[in-house]
């Protein structure tokens, strides 16, 4: 496990934006409207399934040893997912959304070929400082990548795409020069970028302190066992917190948000 955060996170970084160039190109585009390059990330987001050998806790221990703490707790029924937020002391440190399929909630088809994929990680992988930016340790077929697309995409992704940062977050309360998500919205469709519009394109707001709005994931060429085929790989989202009654920002997710937030790595 890494003893530095920031190693951690640039491993994580660099790894994303192999495979979302989208994201380097955001991120220099608003650099250059706001004239500061160095972005504050609101969270990051991991998936994961909820197997022994790399469940949620697996992940969760890298950022516990880093001195994170475990916050919310959300539940997407429909998806089959549970997810954890975990936060720093320090809150210029992103937070860490991490979700996890529930296995035993698919078919027995589906179970079979994510069992075969995660005997392939070792426990010893798992610990490693890599582990959470290593990718797969599996080589699935484009068939079974596409069985699994039909009864879950978060399955698929993961099947494909293995472990490693799903987005990064930039934080629109420390944008310099831009006060509103919407006006980040703008500067995206200007240049032409893709934003996710299930469930409009601003998810949440004010009424409950979180206004979000994403990409639709990059495309990228994941070689499978029997075929090399351009995918959805990773997006990049943004987000806006707005202050509770006591004053403080609120610090947690939107479940109602979440839900759409995850459909960014659908195919269009
Ligand atoms: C996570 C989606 C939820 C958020 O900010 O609400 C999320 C995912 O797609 O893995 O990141
Ligand atoms: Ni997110």
């Amino acid at each position: 496990m890494h003893t530095d955060i920031n190693k951690l996170f640039q491993g994580l970084w660099q790894n994303y934006i192999q495979i979302t160039p989208s994201a380097s190109n955001i991120h220099e585009l608003l650099g250059t409207k706001t004239g500061k390059s160095d972005i504050i990330n609101d969270h990051i987001a991991l998936r994961t399934f909820n197997l022994q050998r790399v469940n949620l806790n697996k992940l969760a221990a890298h950022f516990l040893a880093l001195g994170y703490e475990q916050k919310g707790d959300y539940d997407f029924a429909t998806k089959k997912l549970t997810a954890q937020h975990f936060e720093h002391p320090d809150t210029t440190q992103a937070k860490v959304f991490i979700s996890e399929l529930r296995v035993e909630e698919l078919s027995e088809t589906a179970q079979a070929i994510i069992n075969e994929m995660i005997c392939n990680v070792s426990v010893h992988a798992v610990e490693a400082d890599n582990f959470l930016y290593s990718g797969t340790h599996w080589t699935v077929s484009h068939g079974d990548y596409k069985t699994l697309l039909a009864e879950s995409e978060y399955a698929a992704w993961m099947a494909a795409w293995g472990y490693r940062a799903n987005h990064f977050t930039v934080s629109v309360n420390h944008l310099n020069n831009i006060d509103e998500l919407s006006e980040v919205n703008n500067i995206l469709k200007q240049a032409e970028f893709r934003l996710n519009s299930s469930g409009g394109e601003i998810k949440g707001g004010e009424e409950v302190c979180l206004a979000q709005s994403s990409t639709m994931a990059d495309s990228s060429e994941v070689v499978f066992a029997d075929a090399t085929v351009s995918i959805p790989s990773c997006f990049y989202e943004f987000a806006q917190r707005y202050k509770m009654a006591n004053g403080e920002y609120y610090q947690g997710f939107v479940a109602a948000s979440a839900d759409k937030i995850f459909e960014s790595t659908n195919a269009q």
